[in-house]
């Protein structure tokens, strides 16, 4: 009788859904059970893809604080299709009500650089353009700076390189203090560098499923622990909620192979993705890892693949892969998270079943396949990283205070600092320079490194068997925007796991960037510093913003000397 109850609530619940939301809330989501179907596509032309969202808020039934991107047209958190070389302009509007001055945060950037509005309030938003190596100029992908608020409106004028790696790519919110909130409450969506199948044939004319990954608060709030996630799940906007954990569903043919473009755009869960056909593991073919075609950067153009049965994704990393559908003898086919111990500290990421995979016929719209045409593979941004004279070593850790509410990334021997816009840079590097870092893990959590405007190649993964981790071996040469950094298990006799890795500084990008932990929640509580990088002698120039009045204005402060790259990287 209970079960039934709760069916026919639940079924009335899911009738009655999709309509209020889309009359009420500026930011839809489906009920939980839906099939998941790609994300709305944009796609460039002549060279340009032109957007423009709408930076909107709405309350779900359970309370929740939602954020989206929309356009005009409606199209919640589009899917955005671009070549290398492109150039993507977005016009940004703030669409959030004016902050009450009750509602608390007001900071004033001391910053020598100003892009868009000075004071940093609650309805503060920018993009970044996660793992993409364009500028980190004003009106590029800047986030130190950038701040567009309630009623202002903003353009970005994104110039992809010539050698951009095809792959996906994500964008979402990046204002220090409240990039966690808005990630949470769902504003992220795809970018996708077309061409892939130039560089791995073997995924060309496949349907193509492109999965946002992303997390939430768990109704209710419930203290984490045992069955009770930190935050719920979601894949494109089609939840998993606890505690019924209803799967959604994932069409395919029996037999029919796919190309899934995966980006966990969680703001902090970690996921470790398996396919499972009848309780058995079913091989994956790795096709691109961060954007980066597997294998592809040893100078032969093409990529391999490389045959895994589950991958760690870390908070904001992506995986591509190709997956055969189950045959018709399968009873039970299933797309999958496996729990994640991330550490006394840390959060608790549990087994989740994502999807249920069933020939249900679904249409993913505009971009459901790869295109078909192959064409010559092109030289890649990162090729012979592998055998680049390395010109500086450099370790860093990771630590938290006691009561974990200041969290630090340090290079070692300096003072640990909290984040801030106005602090100076923990590293100077010059364009041109290939740097090994270490980066060790002092706390008893797990923390996710990433790096802005490059990638870097993986070295080694360092002491992680210590706490039943173990190194991945896929990831071992790749080049990768994230990687994990297991727990330390609190043992002063114990070494701390670290990874080593190297870092691309020959290409265009100069300026200013940061380097962090993308668990959004560390980030946003001190988890993050500033790297610049001078101009190198022989300095060849990013491509530029077309057609903007610069809006950054410049003023020495600090006895901070500005060098002349930002000549070099100002907007004209
Ligand atoms: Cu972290």
């Amino acid at each position: 009788m209970r079960n039934f109850r709760i069916n026919f609530f639940l079924t009335l619940a899911l009738l009655l859904t999709p309509i209020a939301a889309a009359a009420q809330s500026p930011c839809p989501r489906f009920p939980a059970g839906s099939t998941v179907t790609n994300p709305p596509a944009l796609f460039s032309q002549d060279g340009t893809l032109t957007v423009n969202l709408a930076f909107n808020t709405a309350q779900d039934s359970q309370g929740r604080t939602l954020y989206c991107f929309t356009t005009p047209d409606g199209s919640e958190s589009p899917t955005l299709h671009v070549n290398r070389g492109d150039h993507l302009i977005i016009n940004v509007k703030n669409d959030l009500p004016t902050p009450t001055s009750a509602s608390g945060m007001q900071m004033a950037t001391n910053a020598v650089t100003v892009c868009g509005d000075t004071t940093m309030n609650d309805s503060s938003v920018n993009i970044h353009y996660h793992g993409t190596n364009t500028s980190p100029s004003c009106h590029q992908d800047e986030v130190i700076h950038t701040l567009i608020n309630s009623g202002e409106t903003f353009t970005y004028d994104v110039a992809f390189p010539s050698d951009e790696p095809p792959g996906l790519y994500w964008y979402h919110p990046h204002v220090h203090g409240i990039a966690e909130r808005t990630v949470l409450g769902g504003a992220s969506g795809a970018i996708v560098v077309d061409g892939i199948e130039d560089l791995q044939p073997a995924v060309a004319g496949l349907p193509q499923k492109v999965f946002v990954i992303r997390d939430q608060n768990v109704a209710g709030n419930p203290p984490p622990g045992g069955p009770v996630p930190s935050w719920d799940v979601t894949i494109n906007y089609v939840p998993i909620p606890y505690p019924a954990l209803t799967p959604t569903v994932i069409d395919m043919a029996p037999n029919e192979k796919q190309f899934w473009r995966v980006a966990n755009a969680s703001a902090d869960t970690i996921l470790d993705l398996q396919v499972v056909y009848d309780g058995k593991p079913q091989p994956i073919l790795l096709v691109a890892l961060d954007g980066v075609p597997v294998g592809s950067q040893d100078g032969s153009a093409h990529g391999k693949l490389i045959t895994v049965t589950d991958l760690r994704l870390p908070t904001a990393a992506r995986m591509e892969f190709i997956v055969t559908g189950p045959t018709q003898k399968v009873k039970s086919a299933q797309f999958l998270t496996e729990s994640i111990d991330t550490g006394p500290d840390g959060d608790n990421d549990t087994t989740r079943v994502l999807a249920n995979i069933e020939a249900v016929g679904d249409n993913s719209g505009q971009d459901a396949r790869v295109s078909a045409k192959v064409s010559k593979p092109w030289r890649q941004r990162f090729e012979g990283l592998a055998d680049a004279p390395v010109t500086a070593r450099r370790n860093l850790y990771f630590s938290e205070n006691p009561d974990q509410t200041q969290f630090f990334i340090t290079v070692d021997g300096a003072r640990p600092a909290i984040f801030s816009p106005d602090n100076p840079p923990a590293i100077e590097t010059r364009q041109g320079s290939v740097e090994d870092w270490t980066i060790e893990n002092r706390s008893e959590e797990n923390h996710e490194f990433h790096i802005h405007q490059i990638h870097f190649m993986v070295m080694s993964q360092n002491n992680f068997e210590r706490n039943g981790s173990k190194p991945i071996k896929a990831l071992q040469g790749q080049l990768l925007d994230m990687i994990d950094i297991p727990f330390w298990d609190g043992n002063r006799h114990h070494k701390y796991p670290s990874v080593t890795v190297r870092l691309d500084f020959r290409g265009q990008d100069i300026g200013d960037f940061v380097y962090h932990c993308h668990i959004l929640n560390h980030e946003d509580q001190g988890m993050m510093a500033i790297i610049r990088v001078l101009p190198g002698p022989a300095a060849k120039e990013a491509p530029k913003a077309r057609g903007l009045s610069a809006k950054t204005t410049r003023r020495e402060a600090g006895g901070v000397k500005l060098a002349s790259f930002q000549e070099n990287t100002s907007v004209k």
